[in-house]
């Protein structure tokens, strides 16, 4: 009993899901002229996959663009209204579908054209006439090749997404910004057009967890978060770059402008209380800095960095530019 659940255990971590244990269930399209071989192979494949069948290269282009991705393709290179070998090509060189699977059925005596697919990047192939217990595995193998690295996909997506978001606040954080900001200044440098930053201090803010505890002031720090995405556009970025410090990243946006939204974000800051133990009235402390033709990603965020250090200096509650 115990091997019994290991194996199972092993077989699960690896697909995820019980019903991948031998590869069913899947999106699979066929790609038939023929009506008669299509409902063939389709009859094969009945019970355990779902096909839609497809006659033309058009059709399946028609059919990748409007609905989600199947997980197999069947492609015939024996078909005359349409070549198999343009239809691999030209998945294969599309960033969408280059990692659709595809299985090409061909032809006895075919050797030539099958070598041929297979450098294109065909996944596999069965030669006719069709064995039904062969096609039944070789798809199988397929979809599981496909669900294991969707999952794979899937993971290292969200693993990129954990290490760059902060999750109080849910911003991007300082690693995000670090390889996002050398790119925002390279392609406003390159475009000839402004990019400004904004950093963002909460003015004593170490008073706020004194009087009302680490929760409350992790609390306004959410809200403050919250504040910030509200007043910027869709092009702009907000990071927490640590502690009550942020960034915002502005393009488009010249000295005059970002002047303006700092000054904005001080004053709706300072006159709107923020709704957290009976609401809590901040001041911010804010530097900007825009774009200049010497600059880098290091030197602008370093001089956005000591205009706050002057707002400090100066009083608080105030932007420097
Ligand atoms: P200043 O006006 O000079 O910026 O004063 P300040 O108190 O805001 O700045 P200081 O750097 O002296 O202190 C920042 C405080 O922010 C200290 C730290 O405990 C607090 N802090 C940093 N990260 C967090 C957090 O994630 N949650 C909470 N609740 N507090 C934090
Ligand atoms: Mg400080
Ligand atoms: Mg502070
Ligand atoms: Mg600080």
């Amino acid at each position: 009993l115990r091997v019994r659940a290991q194996t199972t255990l092993a077989i699960l971590s690896e697909d995820g899901f019980v019903s991948d244990v031998v590869g069913t269930d899947g999106a699979v399209v066929l790609i038939e002229e023929n009506p008669l071989e299509s409902d063939r192979l389709s009859r094969m494949l009945r019970g355990e996959q779902r096909v839609t069948t497809v006659k033309s290269l058009e059709e399946l282009a028609a059919m990748l663009a409007s609905q989600s991705q199947p997980d197999l393709v069947i492609a015939d290179l024996a078909s005359r209204r349409h070549d198999a070998l343009r239809l691999c090509s030209r998945l294969r060189s599309d960033e969408a579908t280059r990692q659709l699977p595809i299985l090409v059925i061909a032809p006895t005596d075919e050797e030539k054209r099958v070598a041929r697919a297979l450098e294109l990047g065909v996944n596999d192939y069965l030669v006719r006439p069709i064995d039904r217990n062969e096609l039944l595995a070789r798809v199988r193998t397929q979809i599981k090749r496909r669900r294991y690295s969707e999952n794979l996909r899937r993971s290292l997506q969200e693993t990129i997404e954990l290490a760059t978001i902060d999750p109080l606040t849910g911003l991007h954080n300082r690693r995000f910004l670090e390889g996002h900001l050398p790119k925002a200044v390279e392609r406003s440098a390159q475009d000839g057009r402004a990019l400004s930053l904004l950093v963002v201090d909460i003015d004593h803010f170490k008073h706020i967890n004194d009087r009302f505890g680490h929760d409350v002031g992790d609390e306004v720090l959410r809200e403050f978060a919250g504040r910030l995405r509200e007043s910027l556009r869709a092009s702009d970025l907000a990071c927490r770059l640590g502690g009550e410090e942020f960034v915002l990243v502005l393009p488009d946006t010249d000295p005059a402008s970002a002047n303006v939204i700092a000054e904005r974000l001080r004053l709706l800051v300072s006159t709107t209380p923020i709704a957290v133990a009976g609401g809590i009235r901040l001041t911010i402390s804010a530097g900007c800095a825009t774009l200049g033709p010497y600059d880098t990603d290091a030197t602008l965020l370093k001089r956005a960095d000591m205009a706050v250090y002057s707002a400090k200096h100066n009083g608080r509650n105030r932007v420097v530019t």
